[in-house]
């Protein structure tokens, strides 16, 4: 029987996706844009099946069902998949599990059914499954335009500058906790869109920081990357306290982990810090201090807590 298994890996945003101006569609209020992860990885395995089967999804198993009825009348398809997913990290902690479980099943897909897509037509596939997935069809720094069209089809992702553009930049994740968070990102950003009283004027300054965080990154910046990316986080995050019911993804430790990465900063340790829909905190560093900043880490965490590259 015919077999396919991709291996696709999640991704962070630099500057953050959060709300859209078509559900149905997953278009964007604003552009993001992302690094990859290599060491958060998915594996997906696709076959063919009387009925669609979904295993080792935890979550979401309706919206990949969704997914597929799509994907069979975009692509005048009838076959039915067993969809087999693995992730070597938490899922739905805020590691964006999502995104590259979609841009997995996408990819998957397109080489079963021998469609030959482009990493565009890929792009705005995944797209449908979930937002950032758009972001995990290719590795390295990746931008998703948010594009003007309401069909959506310059609504994609592509990518800036490869995985081995800057060896030295890197991210530690420190987790907090891997439980399944108590409201959905896609519920979430919808509740901002529609109560908080000033994500418009979020959407216009993330908007604006596009531009400076590309210049910074083709420049190897670090210090206005890390910037511009912690700025983004917290007003994002700010958007999502402002919000009625209120989002608060962050829990104690979370909190710890921002200090940590402050007190360093004053010990002229170049370190900042991102949060996406979970209480997990990335450090983004170089790698020179990776070491050092690890081993500070150990002494308020457990080393199973650190994910790093
Ligand atoms: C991001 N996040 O840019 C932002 C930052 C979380 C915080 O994309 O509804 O799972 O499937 O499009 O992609 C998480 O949202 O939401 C997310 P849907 P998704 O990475």
């Amino acid at each position: 029987m015919k077999k396919i298994t991709i291996q696709t890996y999640a991704n962070i945003a630099l500057i953050k996706y959060w709300g859209k101006r078509d559900k149905k569609l997953f278009l964007p209020t604003k552009s993001s844009l992302s690094i990859s992860l290599p060491y958060l990885k998915t594996s997906t395995t696709i076959s063919e099946s009387n009925t669609d089967k979904i295993v080792g999804i935890n979550t979401g198993i309706q919206n990949v069902k969704k997914f597929l009825n799509l994907f069979r009348k975009i692509y005048q398809i009838k076959k039915n998949f067993k969809i087999e997913t693995t992730n070597n990290f938490p899922t739905a902690a805020g590691l964006a599990s999502s995104a590259s479980g979609f841009a997995a099943i996408a990819k998957g897909l397109n080489k079963f059914c021998n469609l030959n897509l482009s990493n565009k037509e890929l792009s705005i596939l995944a797209r449908y499954g979930s937002g950032s997935a758009t972001r995990s069809i290719q590795q390295g720094f990746v931008l998703w335009n948010k594009g003007d069209y309401n069909d959506g089809s310059d609504s994609y992702a592509f990518q800036i500058f490869d995985q081995n553009f800057w060896p030295e930049f890197c991210i530690i994740i420190v987790i907090i906790n891997s439980d399944q968070k108590n409201i959905s990102s896609r519920q979430a950003m919808q509740i901002t869109v529609n109560t908080c009283s000033f994500y418009k004027n979020w959407i216009h300054k993330s908007e604006k920081r596009i531009p400076k965080m590309l210049q910074a990154i083709k420049t190897k910046d670090f210090t206005t990357v890390g910037k511009l990316a912690e700025l983004d986080c917290l007003q994002m995050h700010k958007c999502m306290k402002n919000s009625f019911p209120a989002i608060n993804y962050w829990q104690k430790q979370t909190l710890q982990i921002i200090d940590f990465v402050k007190n360093l900063r004053k010990q002229k340790i170049h370190c900042y810090f991102t949060i996406d829909a979970g209480p997990n905190v990335k450090i983004i560093c170089l790698k020179k201090d990776r070491a050092k900043i690890i081993n500070n880490l150990l002494n308020i965490c457990n080393s199973s807590q650190i994910m790093f590259n």
